[in-house]
């Protein structure tokens, strides 16, 4: 089945709420869209995303210069068109943009082969399971205050989450700490809970509001200092008992490899456009197993469900309603699991009537 076309549409999404970490601000998310037209009648869809919108063009761009590595291409031969693709951006640099935009491509090409075969991703891989552990990560932020933290941590136990995660990294070590012992007691000692700092803390910040919450029994200590300061994260993880949790912010296999030969991490978190799409993806989870070391997908819900139908080692998914507005399916999550879709490709077409109303041009 070859491509005959690849088209791009750019669309952006207002969130219900602000969301703040200790080094994001976002009330809507920006999205590159990629279809993937094919001569046997399928239409193949990824996308990647922006907080705010902010630099859609540059982004659809960068996808646009790769689109020479498709057209005419068998979907089937996408481990060549990926590398390609990659040989390709080495130039300009095997991280950020050039590897966002090779992954919008890359999804929607599996998304087209799934649909072909008229099986699901995690079914093309080998499946797993058919449920998943899923936690709540679209709240418990920074720019919430006391009370709304409580609500939502309410609101999130009845929508069916049997775990959350909260960030911190406010810059008052007092306050993160009792935020979250907050959140504690709201849900009970039986809900799961982790931490995510968004690299806001310096190793030594990190060791302290880590022991002070030893107590609390989380689930893992998120992206505690910069991504960049892997010697920092590997000295936070010997010091502390709870595990590590970072990747989010790496790119493709060298910043895999990285992390892990530093020992900077204990579970690793590939978000599918920054690892380079599914073709990369199972590269590291793969890595990650080998390593004796859990995965869990860094957001695109919708897309990440099937990879955690796919591998042994995946602890949990992330579930965050941003992007939810885009298709008519819903996630369903239910006695704190999420079910992994068995429809063909990633299993959540865009909905026309979404990208009608969201639709941007750049
Ligand atoms: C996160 C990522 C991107 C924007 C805001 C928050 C967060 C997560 O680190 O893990 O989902
Ligand atoms: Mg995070």
């Amino acid at each position: 089945m070859r491509v005959k076309s690849l088209r791009f549409e750019t669309v952006v999404v207002p969130l219900s709420g602000p969301i703040g970490s200790a080094i994001h601000r976002f009330d809507k998310v920006g999205c590159v869209l990629a279809f993937v037209e094919t001569d046997g009648g399928v239409t193949g869809e990824g996308y990647a995303f922006t907080l705010n919108g902010a630099r859609l063009a540059v982004l659809k761009a960068m996808m646009e210069s790769l689109s020479h590595h498709v057209i005419d291409r068998n979907v089937d031969d996408c481990e060549d068109i990926w590398a390609r693709m990659w040989s390709d951006i080495n130039f300009f640099g095997q991280e950020g943009i050039t590897v966002l935009g090779m992954a919008a491509i890359d999804m929607a090409i599996w998304d087209a082969r799934g649909k072909h075969a008229g099986k699901s991703i995690a079914r093309l891989l080998g499946r797993r399971r058919e449920k998943i552990k899923a936690y709540a990560s679209g709240g418990l932020v920074l720019s919430r205050n006391r009370d709304e933290l409580a609500r939502e941590a309410e609101t999130f136990i009845t929508m069916g989450f049997r775990a959350m995660k909260v960030r911190v990294g406010c810059g008052d070590l007092q306050d993160d700490i009792s935020r979250v012992r907050l959140v504690r007691e709201v849900i009970g000692p039986d809900v799961g809970l982790m931490i995510d700092a968004n690299q806001g803390l310096s190793p030594k910040a990190a060791i302290r509001l880590g022991r002070a919450l030893e107590e609390e029994n989380l689930l893992w200590f998120e992206e505690p200092v910069a991504a960049s300061d892997r010697r920092g994260a590997a000295s936070v993880a010997i010091a502390l008992d709870v595990p590590i949790a970072a990747g989010e912010t790496e790119y493709a296999r060298n910043g895999f490899r990285d992390i892990v030969e530093a020992r900077a991490v204990e579970i690793l978190m590939p978000d599918l456009m920054r690892v380079g799409g599914v073709s990369e993806f199972v590269k590291v989870a793969h890595y990650a197993e080998l390593n004796g070391l859990p995965i869990s997908a860094h957001l695109f819900p919708e897309q990440s469900l099937q990879l955690a139908g796919a591998f042994s080692n995946t602890l949990i998914f992330e579930h965050v309603d941003w992007f939810s507005p885009l298709y008519d399916d819903e996630i369903v999550i239910k006695d704190g699991l999420a079910e992994i879709p068995d429809r063909p490709g990633f299993g959540f077409p865009f909905s026309r009537v979404a990208l009608e109303r969201y639709r941007v041009s750049v």
